[in-house]
């Protein structure tokens, strides 16, 4: 079993998708370890998107992240990381697959929707950025 943390960025919190957005993962046969709405401070946005921190979008995108609420989850499963992500699809919602989340709800490259942690590492790191130890709570406990 693979643990990954995904994020609801504000555009689909705002637009009510959260519980569609959920619905489709689990849908796919991974189950939610542990879930929050929060709203981080443009300080919290630049530390979770540090590794972009030379790109020419960070300023926009640390903007943006800390514009309104998100929802932060762990979701289990086999694989997780690589089947969050196809189920995500591209970056681009214009790139992305037919029936991914990004197609169906993605406005943009910066208010795509989602995020999903991108390997092992990032995933370690980004649960432990949103989740305490004893909040993540497996289907084993
Ligand atoms: P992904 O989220 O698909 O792993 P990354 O890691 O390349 O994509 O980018 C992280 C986040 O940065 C994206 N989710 C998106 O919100 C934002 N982003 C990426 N590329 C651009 C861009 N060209 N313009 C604005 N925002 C971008």
């Amino acid at each position: 079993m693979e643990r990954t943390l995904v994020m609801i960025k504000p555009d689909g919190v705002e637009r009510n998708l959260i519980g569609k957005i959920i619905g489709i993962f689990e849908e796919k046969g991974l189950r939610v370890v542990a879930l929050k709405k929060l709203k981080l401070s443009k300080e919290q946005a630049k530390v979770f998107y540090i590794v972009h921190k030379d790109r020419p979008f960070y300023e926009s995108l640390t903007d943006y992240i800390s514009s309104g609420p998100v929802v932060a989850m762990v979701l289990e499963g086999e694989n997780s990381i690589k089947k969050v992500r196809e189920i995500m699809g591209a970056t681009n919602p214009q790139e992305a697959e037919e029936g991914t989340i990004r197609k169906l709800f993605g406005v943009n490259k910066e208010k795509n929707t989602v995020h999903g942690s991108d390997s092992p590492e990032s995933a370690e790191k980004e649960i432990k950025f949103f989740f305490s130890e004893h909040e993540l709570i497996g289907a084993e406990k």
